[in-house]
C-alpha cells in the first residue's frame, strides 16, 4: 500500500479555483505516493486520511512548486566580456552581427563534452531548485550542427537522473546562423536545422520545438519550413517572438497551435489576438529585458484584456539573461512589467504548466503531482515582493524532500 500523508499549513495557495490564489486557509492536503489526493481545510479531512502521518508546517505558506518554462541552462562557457562590452557602447545586436553573441557562445557549447555540459549546467539548477522549482525547459540552440544539438539535448535529459526535477526539452535548432551557413540561412535550415530535428525526435529527446524569428535569426518563412516539419511528427512548437522587432512570429505561432510565443515586447494587437484565438501562452522574461537595457514593455494591459495567459520565466542563457532566480524574476515581472503579485505567481506555476503542455503539475488539486513548495512567508504577495532573498522552507517533489 502506498503511504499516505497529510501536509497541513495555515495557507494554502492552490492556485487554482476562484478565490485569489486559489487560497485555503488552515489548509491540509492529502498525498499519496508521488500524488496529491485530497486538498481542503484541516477541519474538512476525510476519515480514509484520519490515521495518516501528519507534518504541520505551522503558519506557511504552501504553493505549487515553481516552474521555469523557458531556459537556455545547457551551454558551455559565459559572456561576461560582453557584458563589460555592452556598458562600453556596443549593443546586443552590433555584437552579434560581428560574430559574438549566441555564436560565441556556440563555439564555447561545441568545445565541450556532453559531461562538460551537464557539470557547467548543475549549479545552475541547483540555484533554480534551491527557490522551489520542480521543473524547467531546457533548450538546445548552442550547437547549431546535428551532432552539437544533440549533445545539448542528451546533457538536458540528464539533469533528471542527477537531481529531483523533471526536465522538458526544447529543440531549437532554429536559434542562429552557425559561421560556416554564413549569408545562406535557406540552406542551414534545410541541410542541418530540420535534419537534426528530425535525428533529435528519432531519439527521443523532442518534447517541443522552438525557433528565434528576428532580424538577426531566421525570417517568419524559415520558421515555419520548421514548424511544418514539427507539426509532421506531432511536436508542440514555442517561438522566440517580437523580442526586438515584430515581424509577425507570434501570429504564425498562433496559427500552428503554439504552446507558447516568448519575450514579445514587441507584439502588436494583431498579434495578441492571434494568440488569445488559438490558446497560446504568453511567456514573459523580464530577465533579458533588464539585461538589454530595453525600453518596450510586452503588450501586458492588452494580453489581460484579451484573456492571453502570461507566464514568466528566467530565459536564463549567457547572453541576453544570465540569471538563475525564478523569485527575482516574478519581482521584476512585477517591478518592469506591471503584473500583479497573482499574476506573477501564476506565471511560475499554473500558466508556466501549460506553457509545456502539462496538465499534471502547477495547481494544488487531487490528481495532481505533489510538486510542493512551503515557504517561510504568510501572504503569497511576499514572493514577488522581495529582492533577492529566499524564504523557502522546504521543496517536495512528487511527495519525497
Ligand atoms: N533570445 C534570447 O533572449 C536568447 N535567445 C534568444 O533567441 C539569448 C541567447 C543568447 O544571447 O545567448
Ligand atoms: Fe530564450
Amino acid at each position: 500500500m502506498t503511504k499516505k500523508t497529510v501536509l497541513c499549513s495555515k495557507h494554502v495557495a492552490t492556485m487554482g479555483g476562484e478565490h485569489p490564489y486559489g487560497m485555503v486557509e488552515d489548509g491540509a492536503i492529502a498525498i499519496e505516493g508521488s500524488q496529491i489526493v485530497w486538498v481542503g481545510r484541516q477541519a474538512e479531512i476525510p476519515g480514509a486520511y484520519a490515521g495518516s502521518q501528519r507534518i504541520d508546517y505551522g503558519s506557511r505558506l504552501i504553493t505549487p512548486a515553481l516552474i521555469d518554462a523557458h531556459t537556455h541552462v545547457v551551454f558551455g562557457g559565459n559572456r561576461a566580456v560582453e557584458f563589460e562590452m555592452r556598458l562600453n557602447g556596443a549593443t546586443y545586436e552590433e555584437i552579434a552581427r560581428a560574430g559574438g553573441g549566441i555564436l560565441s557562445t556556440v563555439n564555447g557549447t561545441r568545445a565541450a563534452s556532453e559531461e562538460d555540459l551537464l557539470r557547467e549546467a548543475l549549479p545552475r539548477v541547483d540555484a533554480l531548485l534551491a527557490e522551489g522549482v520542480s521543473c524547467i525547459e531546457v533548450k538546445s540552440g548552442y550547437g547549431l550542427d546535428a551532432e552539437t544539438e544533440l549533445r545539448m539535448l542528451r546533457a538536458a535529459r540528464r539533469i533528471a537522473l542527477e537531481r529531483p526535477v523533471r526536465i522538458k526539452t526544447s529543440f531549437l535548432g532554429a536559434h542562429a546562423v552557425p559561421p560556416e551557413y554564413a549569408a545562406r540561412s535557406d540552406a542551414y535550415i534545410d541541410e542541418v536545422c530540420i535534419p537534426a530535428l528530425r535525428a533529435a525526435h528519432a531519439e527521443g529527446l523532442v518534447d517541443a520545438v522552438d525557433g528565434f524569428c528576428e532580424g538577426i535569426a531566421f525570417d517568419p518563412d524559415q520558421i515555419e519550413r520548421v514548424f511544418a516539419v514539427a507539426k509532421e511528427l506531432g511536436l508542440p512548437v514555442k517561438l522566440h517572438a517580437e523580442q526586438l522587432s515584430n515581424l509577425g512570429g507570434a501570429k504564425l505561432a498562433a496559427s500552428y497551435g503554439a504552446l507558447s510565443a516568448d519575450h514579445i515586447e514587441y507584439l502588436d494587437a494583431e498579434g495578441v489576438a492571434a494568440m488569445a484565438a488559438a490558446g497560446t501562452v504568453a511567456v514573459l522574461l523580464p530577465g533579458a529585458f533588464y539585461t538589454l537595457h530595453e525600453t518596450q514593455m510586452p503588450p501586458v494591459d492588452l494580453l489581460r484584456q484579451q484573456k492571453v495567459p502570461m507566464a514568466l520565466a528566467t530565459d536564463c542563457n549567457p547572453g541576453s539573461s544570465p540569471l538563475t532566480s525564478l523569485l527575482l524574476t516574478m519581482n521584476m515581472g512585477c517591478t518592469l512589467f506591471r503584473m500583479t503579485p497573482e499574476e506573477a505567481l501564476a506565471g511560475v506555476t499554473r500558466v508556466a504548466a501549460r506553457a509545456l503542455g502539462l496538465d499534471d503539475t502547477g495547481i494544488i488539486a487531487a490528481g495532481m503531482r505533489a510538486d510542493l513548495a512551503v515557504w517561510d512567508v504568510t501572504h503569497p504577495a511576499e514572493l514577488s515582493y522581495r529582492i533577492g532573498f529566499n524564504p523557502l522552507h522546504e521543496r517536495l517533489f512528487g511527495g519525497q524532500k
